[in-house]
């Protein structure tokens, strides 16, 4: 019997459209799905750019408004991987249409818009999912697995630090993400949200915040051009109105407490997502850069064997996703978490089951991030509402 269809419109066709498309590419040819996802319609405002775009990820059509996307009858998932003033508007849109909608993260640009996309999603009852894709790797699964079964007893420290460099040259342009109208925040809503997000996965939620924002470079060259994480400076330059360094410490309500920092002025690191969690019985540590591998130390070992162990995570019977892909130490890179999560998103529409991470763990961070704000402008902590 012909496999059930599940239609997608792809709205952007950038940096994170390319990693989705390849994710719609990649899933069902190593997942067993109960539907095939078909790539019907990438949306992109530039109509040559979409379309080149299109024809060569493999779309079967391409469109340059995504009103009328949404609408359309033979679509069931809208996907957006758009610049985040625009996620609210799209994500609405698709919801009252009664389609499925997958966004990128930072679910929006506040807390107000996060939870009407959450009310928007929940009204229509479709399946809605918010791409924190780090949830998806299979050494944060271990890491979550060995937490819940007690492996490293009462947890009382997170420590994480999201580092990269790549706007570390002052002449670097003013792109998007260094615009607070466009990006919403800086290092913090690009990159601290995803280390909120595996905090919240692994630990719970975080109760209270004390945040330090920075800005280091005020004033950036205009952006004549981009794509990805690339732009061409102009002669005109304007201000950055964006952080370029957070921090923030933070009681969960558990009990743990936390410290988290991400920047983009680390220089030498590329993509550091790390980190690291102390427990009465051992200990837990991740680094993106090495992403097959899971560092994990027992107390309960016997002595002379005590010491922190690197555990490969690439045992198809034992790591999650791990089966479909390549005999054990054939190991896999950061794409292929966008590839896992869109397996899952799949499986949950097709079984009826919830999506995650979904908008309610994307409003959750959302809350975070504001708390963070707030705290960084009084100097006072702040409760997570
Ligand atoms: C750029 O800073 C970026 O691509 C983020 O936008 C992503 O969310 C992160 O996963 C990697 O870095």
């Amino acid at each position: 019997m012909a496999k059930k269809k599940l239609n997608v419109a792809l709205i952007g066709y950038k940096f994170m459209g390319k990693a989705h498309s390849n994710a719609f590419r990649q899933a069902p040819a190593f997942f067993d799905l109960d539907a095939e996802p078909v790539m019907k319609v990438l949306v992109g405002r530039d109509a040559a750019g979409v379309k080149a775009a299109a024809e060569k990820m493999g779309w079967e059509g391409y469109a340059t408004d995504y009103r009328e996307v949404v609408s359309r009858p033979d679509i069931d998932l809208v996907d957006i991987t758009t610049g985040n003033t625009s996620h609210a508007e799209i994500a609405i849109a698709a919801a009252k249409a009664g389609k499925h909608v997958f966004c990128e993260k930072p679910l929006a640009m506040s807390v107000a818009e996060a939870s009407e996309m959450l009310r928007a999603v929940e009204e229509a009852g479709v399946k809605h999912c918010v791409n924190f894709n780090y949830r998806k790797l299979p050494a944060i699964q271990l890491a979550k697995r060995l937490i819940d079964e007690g492996a490293i007893g009462r947890v009382f420290h997170w420590r994480s630090v999201y580092l990269q460099d790549w706007i570390i040259d002052p002449e670097f342009p003013l792109v998007w993400r260094l615009q607070k109208e466009e990006a919403g925040s800086g290092a913090l809503g690009d990159l601290a949200a995803h280390s909120i997000d595996l905090a919240h996965f692994l630990l719970g939620k975080i109760a209270t915040v004390s945040g330090l924002l920075e800005t280091f470079i005020k004033e950036r060259p205009l952006a004549t051009a981009m794509g990805g994480l690339q732009a061409t400076a102009s002669a005109q330059r304007g201000p950055v109105t964006v952080d370029d360094g957070a921090l923030f410490l933070a009681r969960f309500e558990s009990g743990v407490i936390g410290t988290f920092e991400a920047t983009r002025f680390a220089a030498g690191h590329r993509n550091g997502n790390i980190l690291e969690i102390n427990g009465s019985e051992g200990s837990l540590r991740f680094n993106l850069e090495r992403m097959n591998e899971l560092e994990f130390y027992s107390r309960r070992d016997p002595g002379h064997i005590q010491g922190f162990r690197d555990i490969l995570v690439t045992e198809g019977g034992e790591h999650r996703w791990m089966g479909a892909w390549w005999p054990p130490g054939h190991i896999i890179g950061w794409e292929h978490t966008f590839t896992h999560q869109v397996a899952d998103l799949v499986e949950a529409i097709t079984r009826d089951k919830p999506a995650t991470p979904d908008f309610r763990d994307g409003l959750q961070a959302q809350l975070v991030l504001d708390a963070v704000e707030r705290s960084a402008q009084s100097g006072q902590w702040v409760a997570i509402e």
